[in-house]
């Protein structure tokens, strides 16, 4: 989805187009208190293409325990932003408040399942923040750092 409003905007650069590199993030059942990201940090060029791959191996029920990949804009209060999500459980903790703050997002994976998203890195360069929207995950660790450089 994201694919095409970058392309239809006209004005991204030109390896927009080429095939996206592909990350993989995988998150196991949380270790004593502890949950996160398989990859805490993604370094991207940019404009770089990239596909996200988000894929739970967790064996809980996806009704308590999901993931997903959530890239803000530089900027963002990731605070307030997981504080929202939290009560989004209706738009797949996506709070329709935050959808401007929002670069990328997949969709939640629960136990087996894989989502991907493919999007166009930000052309500053910089860091910021991805983080799992889940209720509570961004708080126990589920977050890593976007650098573009
Ligand atoms: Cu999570």
């Amino acid at each position: 989805m994201s694919l095409a409003l970058a392309c239809l905007a006209g004005s991204v650069p030109l390896e927009a187009h080429q095939t996206p590199r592909t990350i993989t993030l995988t998150v196991a059942d949380p270790v004593g208190d502890k949950m996160s990201y398989s990859v805490k940090q993604i370094v991207a060029k940019p404009g770089e293409k990239l596909k996200i791959r988000m894929v739970s191996m967790a064996q809980t029920p996806k009704i308590v325990m999901a993931h997903n990949f959530v890239l803000l804009k530089a900027g963002t209060d990731v605070k307030a932003f997981s504080d929202a999500a939290a009560n989004a459980r209706a738009t797949d903790y996506i709070p329709p408040a935050f959808t401007s703050a929002i670069i990328a997002h997949t969709a939640m994976a629960g136990p087996g399942e894989s989502m991907d998203v493919t999007f166009t890195a930000p052309t500053k360069p910089g860091k910021y923040v991805f983080l799992c929207s889940f209720a509570g995950h961004w708080a126990a660790g589920m977050t890593g750092d976007f650098i573009v450089r």
